[in-house]
């Protein structure tokens, strides 16, 4: 039997939901309404279309937007100089710089200048360090997402065989430490692979649970995947366009063929991809209750 398709699109919706009903009562009861800056540094298609999505969807949950466009050659110091602005500006609760920065920025340096506070990427080497120790105020958002669909779709992860296939400091080093904590929704025992793992198969084929985060399509194929587990592809790569013009994707796994031998498995698109937008929203939410000192 094919597997169960895990839908992202689905349940980011239902959290939606439940944020713009947040949205309105922590409008009601302190007036604060969480306020997200997006800052694209050029046009690289893919960023402009998260970042339209990013907007479009804190738009739609009811939150104050701004949408901060900056050209590709901007000084470094300059970008480090609109970060601080938003530092400092009280009606901001989020500050998120979509990545990648073109090259002549210093990545770590930008991420560095994000106010903890308001770094609703989780990127801050202090938030990534809270994240390790289990005191995180803010998940980075893909891998939330992930956490999200494995609870929602009631995945047991509760010492649950865990292996992730990437480790970049966005999604599979977060992802293994999240899972990792000895918290609800976690507390799996966890194997990172990498392009200096000798056999990823032998490690892969043990996965109940399979996080696929490596970059390139068919990077895990039917033959590396455990009849029956749940599988999650975070790959979105970029192969094409469509008659219509809208850019063709696929993921990192070979979808057809696993899905023949998984339970269940996440599409691209609409699985992870729409579950990273929504935790950003979730993050700028929990910002603005944080700021406002809000517990409800
Ligand atoms: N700072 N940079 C920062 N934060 C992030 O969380 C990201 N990421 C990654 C790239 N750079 C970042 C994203 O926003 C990847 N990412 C992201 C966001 C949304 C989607 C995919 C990746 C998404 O919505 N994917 C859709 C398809 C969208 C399309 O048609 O292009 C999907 O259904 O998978």
């Amino acid at each position: 039997m094919p597997a169960k398709l895990i839908s992202g699109t689905e349940i980011a919706k239902m959290i939606r939901e439940e944020l713009k009903q947040e949205t309105e009562r922590l409008k009601e009861k302190t007036g604060i309404v969480p306020g997200l800056v997006t800052i694209l540094v050029g046009e690289n298609p893919a960023s402009v279309s998260y970042v339209t999505a990013k907007q479009k969807t804190s738009k739609e949950l009811g939150f104050h937007s701004i949408q901060d466009s900056q050209p590709a050659d901007i000084k470094e110091a300059d970008l480090l100089k609109l970060i601080d602005k938003y530092n400092h500006d009280p009606s901001i609760h989020g500050i998120l710089v979509q990545l990648p920065l073109p090259k002549h920025i210093n990545e770590t340096k930008v991420l560095y200048a994000i106010d903890p506070k308001k770094d609703v990427d989780g990127f801050h080497p202090v938030n990534v360090g809270k994240l390790m120790i289990g005191e995180a105020d803010y998940l980075p958002c893909t891998p939330a997402g992930i956490q999200q669909l494995l609870i929602r779709t009631g995945v047991k992860t509760d010492g649950a065989e865990v292996v992730v296939v990437g480790r970049s400091n966005i999604v599979g080093k977060p992802i293994a430490n999240i899972l990792l904590q000895k918290q609800k929704g976690a507390n799996a025992t966890v194997t990172i692979c990498h392009t200096g793992t000798k056999d990823m198969a032998f490690h892969t084929r043990r996965a109940e649970i399979l996080i696929v985060a490596a970059g390139k399509p068919n990077a895990v194929t039917a033959d590396m995947v455990k009849e029956g587990a749940v599988v999650i592809d975070v790959g979105v790569n970029r192969i094409g366009m469509t008659p219509e013009g809208k850019a063709k994707l696929c993921g990192d796994v070979d979808f057809e063929a696993v899905r023949e031998k998984a339970a269940a498995i996440t599409p691209v698109p609409g699985g992870v991809g729409p579950m990273t937008i929504t935790m950003l929203m979730m993050n700028t939410v929990k910002a603005a209750k944080l700021a406002a000192g809000f517990q409800g």
